[in-house]
């Protein structure tokens, strides 16, 4: 993007002669961010030629004036100040307008329809309770039985019986708080180097006074010209992005949570994570070689990520180069470690090819070793430890193997003073004609306190922060023929539609949302955020907070790891005996190997980032993922597991290929212990279930 267009983007003008002046330098001699503060120091936010001078001069650069006017030491006309009287007089009184979001453009809760209510005095069966989930021992058998000495699963539902809802009344409207003072912290990056000045969101209009908006566009010669945007009558839509739903919380319905401090924090983003692509060395240099170059730097980025996560296992031990294995004595017992290449059964047991930067390595592993079972938990590319011998024929015979895997125990964090809640929901699918509307509205009016009985009252009343784990809309194109079963055929208008409904979502409420693969978002992992230009409906909600998938978000002092999940896919390719319907088991397959996605060329498509953001570098306290549509959790060595579901009923190809989705379900969990505190069910009012 050009000087003037960045300059805009933040407010700030730029006269024709000090562009001529600036832009050569512009990139090479200062960036964006220092024009900015020099010019916010000087108290002007117009840059004319004699700001550019100084600001030049600042930076101890001699003023090249434009060639057509080359006398370079011509003192200064009233001419040359003409643009910017053009400019202020074609302006008006932007002065007073800019900065400001114009108040249309923000969320507004001037119309307050009635709250739909189709659900109101239906039958429900909304049911809450408390998840009993114990640990228990699990001494399995099964082929990975062996070494998950202690989690319990959970597949069923808490359900209290059935309960009549309430018509919602009038009352404050939802929005009307005040701003939440996390706005402040939310570590959105705004794309730019300058100090948080926020700008950068705003729009490109200022208020001329009259009411009418003047936009700034520039001819062909950087000349600053203005027009009135012609108004164009919406087209009348035949579907509805939900601008009607507004939702009134419940008079008199007390949240505990609007009193418990804040206390959150993104600690993993990739949008914070700075790459450094390798350039060509030489003009010649081709495209295809540095995209290889930055394959072999991710990949030494996992091992050496693995490297460091395998030896905190105090049971590994010193591990020694494949280079160095030929020094050993062939009886010495020693550890090696890699990236598997490939894996295969031979007659008498497994036979891996690893490699570890060093060197490419054998290693053998006879069947009778029960520790041989880990085969089949050996996803390709990942890595994986090895304690054995090595023969000295360029093969390595294991006895042990070592997966990557997380501490039996964890450390237990400080209790917190209230009970305070999270929601967990994912591949809600707005837009799709399969998107349970109605379960989500009677959801929001639950928020809202439309509640049953005591126990829902105070689980709404101390729910603080909800997460959204990608596939948030349905998007446009994701697979063949999916056009026919769209209900919102236009991705501004899924996202207008989401932000429509969250914008329910009472203030006090944080709510982090990532993207997945139905967004409108780089498709390779990792996903840093949404594209811009099409999720600005989600920017402008009061307390959402957009995060990349992965992400780690600390709620609390506890860690709760985000991810869609598009890894559960390969696990389900590549480990025997997983399925679609049992996802925290490929959430725990992930785990074990501490990677979202190990599997490289199979169905996730792995971005050429030179580091891999895809390993789960510190174990968390939870680890949330969606994708595959079906509610299920876990827990393992002191990590809750849980897949989140969907908000989509079952699609014409999930009835094709047998994916059975468990829709309209709403995960609570408290904070403090990151665990299941209950299930709240609205599927009874998502159609097609
Ligand atoms: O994924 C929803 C579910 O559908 C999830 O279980 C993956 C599965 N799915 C999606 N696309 C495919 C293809 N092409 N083959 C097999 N299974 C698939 P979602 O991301 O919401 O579409
Ligand atoms: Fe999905
Ligand atoms: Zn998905």
């Amino acid at each position: 993007m050009g000087l003037i267009e960045e300059l805009m983007k933040n407010n700030y003008l730029i006269t024709p002669s000090a562009f001529y002046l600036l832009n050569e330098y512009y990139g090479e001699r200062f960036n964006l961010g220092q024009l900015i503060k020099f010019a916010k120091s000087k108290g002007t936010f117009i840059i004319d030629s004699k700001l550019a001078e100084d600001f030049l001069s600042s930076l101890g650069l001699q003023v090249k004036l434009p060639l057509e006017d080359s006398t370079p030491s011509r003192p200064k006309t009233e001419a040359d100040d003409r643009p910017e009287i053009a400019l202020s007089e074609v302006l008006g009184g932007f002065e007073s307008g800019i900065n400001e979001l114009s108040e249309d453009e923000s969320f507004g809760t001037e119309t307050a329809p009635e709250v739909a209510s189709q659900s109101s005095h239906e039958e429900s069966s909304i049911s809450t309770g408390e998840a009993v989930l114990t640990e228990t021992l699990k001494a399995s058998s099964g082929q990975t039985g062996a070494e998950e000495p202690n989690f319990s699963e959970g597949g069923s539902f808490i359900s209290t019986g059935e309960v009549e809802l309430g018509e919602s009344e009038g009352g404050p409207e939802v929005g009307s708080g005040e701003a939440p003072s996390e706005e402040v912290q939310a570590p959105v990056s705004n794309g730019l180097n300058v100090e948080s000045n926020g700008y950068a969101d705003s729009e490109e209009y200022y208020e001329n006074g009259n009411g009418v908006k003047p936009k700034m566009v520039y001819g062909d010669y950087g000349i600053p010209i203005a027009y009135v945007e012609e108004e164009v009558p919406e087209e009348e839509k035949s579907y509805s992005v939900y601008s009607d739903v507004v939702i009134k919380p419940k008079e008199g319905f007390s949240y505990r949570a609007r009193d418990i401090k804040d206390d959150w924090k993104v600690v993993f983003d990739v949008k914070n994570v700075k790459f450094e692509v390798p350039k060509a060395k030489n003009a010649a240099g081709k495209e295809g070689e540095i995209i290889v170059k930055v394959y072999s730097n991710y990949f030494k980025s996992r091992l050496r990520k693995m490297k460091r996560i395998i030896r905190e296992n105090p049971e590994v031990g010193g591990i020694i180069d494949i280079a160095k294995l030929s020094y050993v004595q062939t009886d010495e017992d020693v550890t090696i470690l890699g990236l598997v290449n490939s894996k295969r059964e031979t007659k008498k047991g497994y036979m891996f090819e690893i490699e570890d930067g060093t060197g490419i390595m054998k290693v053998f592993i006879n069947r009778n070793n029960e520790e041989s079972k880990k085969f089949f938990q050996i996803m390709p590319d990942s890595v994986v430890a090895f304690r054995g011998r090595y023969s000295g024929r360029n093969i390595f015979f294991a006895d042990k193997i070592f997966l990557p895997d997380v501490p039996k125990f964890k450390r237990k964090k400080p209790p917190l003073e209230e009970k305070v809640y999270a929601i967990l929901l994912s591949d809600i699918h707005v837009g799709s004609n399969k998107f349970c509307e109605k379960a989500f509205e009677r959801f929001l009016e639950w928020l809202n306190g439309e509640v049953n009985n005591r126990k829902e009252e105070e689980l709404v009343s101390r729910v603080k922060y909800m997460i959204l784990a990608g596939d948030v809309v349905d998007g446009i194109g994701i697979y063949p023929g999916q056009y026919n079963e769209l209900a919102i055929p236009d991705i501004f208008d899924q996202y207008e539609a989401l932000a429509n409904l969250l914008r329910n979502v009472p203030d006090h409420i944080t709510t982090f949302i990532g993207p997945g693969n139905h967004d409108a978002a780089r498709t390779a992992l990792p996903q840093p955020g949404f594209y811009e230009e099409y999720a600005r409906p989600l920017r402008k909600l009061k307390n959402a907070v957009i995060i990349s998938n992965p992400a780690v978000v600390r709620l609390h002092g506890r860690d709760f790891l985000i991810a869609h999940g598009r890894g559960i896919e390969d696990v389900v390719n590549f480990i025997p005996n997983r399925s679609h319907h049992r996802p925290a088991e490929a959430m725990l397959d992930l785990l074990k190997l501490r990677h979202l996605a190990p599997t490289f060329g199979e169905k996730v498509p792995i971005a050429p980032d030179p580091e891999d953001t895809l390993v789960i570098e510190s174990v968390p306290d939870l680890f949330q993922s969606g994708h595959v549509h079906v509610m299920e959790y876990k827990i393992y060595n002191g990590v809750f597991l849980i897949n989140t579901g969907t908000w989509q009923a079952q699609t014409e190809f999930q009835k094709m290929v047998n994916i059975v989705p468990t829709p309209a379900r709403v995960p609570i969990i408290d904070v403090e212990t990151a665990r299941l505190r209950a299930v709240v069910r609205f599927d009874q009012f998502c159609e097609g279930v």
